[in-house]
C-alpha cells in the first residue's frame, strides 16, 4: 500500500519486532479482497513499529476451529517464522482467546490479532487525555472478552506491538481490576463528552452548519482540512494519525460561514470496542449538518472502502447525512483513470491537497449545498414541538393548519437539516 512511515517509532531497526503476518481465506471472500486486506494489515503492523518479514495466504473451505490454519499450514507458518527470524505473528483475522493460545503454543511466538493491532495504534497515536481515556477503555473491553479461561497475564497495554518495552511492568489484572478501572474511566469520560456537548450546543445556537470529514483512514482528512482552513493538523502517511477531533471555521463562497471538523479515519472491521470507546468523538459526525465523505482515488478497490465507511456512518446513525463524495490525491492519477472516475462516480469532487486541484470546486459545492432547501409537505405530530420550532428558525414556513392534534405544513427546509423532517414528509 504506501511506503514504509519511516521515523513512526522513535526506536531503531534493533528493537523493531520482526512480524510474519496471516490470513485464513474461507467461504466466499475473494482472493483479491484477502490480498487487499492482508496489504493493509502490512501498513497497520508497520504503523504499530514492526517490520514485516513475510506474509502468508491460506485458503480452506472453513476454519479450523482450533487454530483458525490447517495442521499442515502449521508446520509451514513455523517453518517461515524461522527462516525470516521473527518474533511474533499478526493475523487478519480476529481470533478467539483459546485460538490464540493455541497458536502461540503452535508456533512459539506472540501472536496477536488485527483488533489487538489496531488498538494498539491507537494507544501510540493518542495524545489528548480523552483520546488516552477512550483508548484505555477499548483496551480493557478487549481484554476482558478474552480473559476466558486464561491464566491472566496482561501487559497493561493489551500485548500489542510496541508495548513491551523495557520499562514497561507487567501487570496481573484480574476481572474486577479491569471493570473497576472501567468504571473510573466511563466517569471521566461522561464528563469530557458533557464538556464536548455544551461546545457543539453552542455552535449550534450560534446556528454555524458544520461539516465532518469522515472516511477511510489515509484518505487526507486532515490534509484537506488544512488545505481549505490553513490550519496546522498533524498530517502523516500513517494509519490512524489523527484521534481528536479538530474544529476550524471557514467561509465558503458567497460569503457563507461554516465550520469543519476532522476526526478518527475509518477501516475495514473497526474494533467494536473503538466504536464504543469513541463514541463522544463520532458524536461529532453524527450531529454533522453535512459530510464530506473523502475517498483515497489512488488506492484500488474503492468500492470496498466505501462500504467499510458507509458501515460505520450506519452504526453511528449518521448514514443519512447529506454528503458530498471527495475523491482526493488524484494527482497521483492519470487522465483516462481522472475520466474514468468522473463516470463511476457522478458528483463527486476530484481534490489533490497537493497541486490545490479541486479545492475550490469544493468550496462551491459546500455553498451550494448551504443554500440549498427543498419545499416539502409535512405532517408534523403535535409532541414534536422542537423539530416544529427548529423549522421555524431555520427553514421556511409557507402554509400551516392543524387538523386533529396534527400540523399540516408546507415549509422549505434547508438541506442541512432535512433529515430531521424525513419521516414526515408526505407524497411529492
Ligand atoms: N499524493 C497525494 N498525497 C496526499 C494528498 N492528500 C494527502 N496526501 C497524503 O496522504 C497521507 C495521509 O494524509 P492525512 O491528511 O494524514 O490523512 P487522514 O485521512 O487525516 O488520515 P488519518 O488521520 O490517519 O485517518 C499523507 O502522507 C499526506 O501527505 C493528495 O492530494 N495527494
Ligand atoms: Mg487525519
Amino acid at each position: 500500500m504506501h511506503e514504509k512511515g519511516d521515523g513512526t517509532r522513535a526506536s531503531g531497526e534493533t528493537d523493531r519486532e520482526k512480524a510474519v503476518l496471516v490470513s485464513v481465506r474461507w467461504g466466499s471472500t475473494e482472493e483479491r479482497e484477502a490480498e487487499d486486506s492482508l496489504r493493509e494489515l502490512a501498513s497497520l503492523s508497520e504503523t504499530a513499529g514492526a517490520d514485516v518479514r513475510a506474509t502468508f495466504l491460506q485458503a480452506r473451505s472453513r476454519p479450523d476451529p482450533a487454530t483458525l490454519l490447517g495442521k499442515g499450514k502449521i508446520a509451514e507458518l513455523r517453518e517461515l517464522i524461522a527462516s525470516a527470524g521473527a518474533d511474533m505473528v499478526v493475523f487478519d483475522q480476529d481470533l478467539t482467546p483459546s485460538q490464540q493460545r493455541n497458536l502461540e503454543r503452535e508456533t512459539g511466538v506472540k501472536v496477536i490479532d488485527r483488533t489487538a493491532l489496531i488498538l494498539d495504534i491507537f494507544a501510540q497515536h493518542a495524545h489528548s487525555k480523552e483520546g488516552k481515556a477512550q483508548v484505555e477503555m477499548a483496551q480493557l473491553r478487549y481484554q476482558l472478552s478474552h480473559l476466558t479461561g486464561r491464566g491472566v497475564e496482561l501487559s497493561r497495554l493489551g500485548g500489542g506491538i510496541g508495548t513491551r518495552g523495557p520499562g514497561e511492568t507487567k501487570l496481573e489484572v484480574d476481572r474486577r481490576r479491569i471493570n473497576a478501572r472501567i468504571r473510573t474511566l466511563d466517569r471521566e469520560l461522561r464528563e469530557l463528552t458533557r464538556v464536548r456537548r455544551v461546545k457543539r450546543k453552542r455552535r449550534q445556537r450560534l446556528k454555524v452548519p458544520t461539516f465532518s470529514l469522515v472516511g477511510y483512514t489515509n484518505a487526507g482528512k486532515s490534509s484537506l482540512l488544512n488545505a481549505l482552513t490553513n490550519a496546522s493538523v498533524r498530517v502523516e502517511d500513517q494509519l490512524f494519525s489523527t484521534l481528536d477531533p479538530t474544529t476550524r471555521r471557514l467561509v465558503l463562497p458567497g460569503n457563507r460561514r461554516a465550520v469543519i471538523t476532522d476526526t478518527v479515519g475509518f477501516i475495514n472491521h473497526l474494533p467494536h470496542q473503538l466504536v464504543e470507546a469513541f463514541k463522544s468523538t463520532l458524536e461529532e459526525v453524527r450531529e454533522a449538518d453535512f459530510l464530506l465523505h473523502v475517498i483515497d482515488a489512488s488506492y484500488p478497490g474503492i468500492e470496498r472502502r466505501l462500504c467499510a465507511v458507509e458501515e460505520v456512518l450506519e452504526e453511528l446513525k449518521a448514514e443519512r447525512i447529506p454528503a458530498i463524495f471527495v475523491l482526493n490525491k488524484v494527482d497521483l492519477l492519470d487522465g483516462g483513470e481522472r475520466s474514468q472516475l468522473r463516470k463511476d462516480f457522478r458528483g463527486a469532487v476530484l481534490t489533490s491537497t497537493v497541486t490545490g486541484e479541486g479545492l475550490e470546486e469544493l468550496l462551491e459545492r459546500m455553498s451550494a449545498l448551504l443554500a440549498a432547501s427543498r419545499l416539502v409537505y409535512l405532517q408534523l405530530p403535535a409532541d414534536k414541538g422542537t423539530l416544529l420550532s427548529l423549522l421555524y428558525r431555520r427553514g421556511q414556513v409557507i402554509d400551516m393548519h392543524v387538523e386533529d392534534g396534527v400540523y399540516r405544513l408546507t415549509a422549505e427546509i434547508p438541506e442541512e437539516i432535512f433529515h430531521h423532517f424525513l419521516p414526515f414528509v408526505k407524497g411529492d
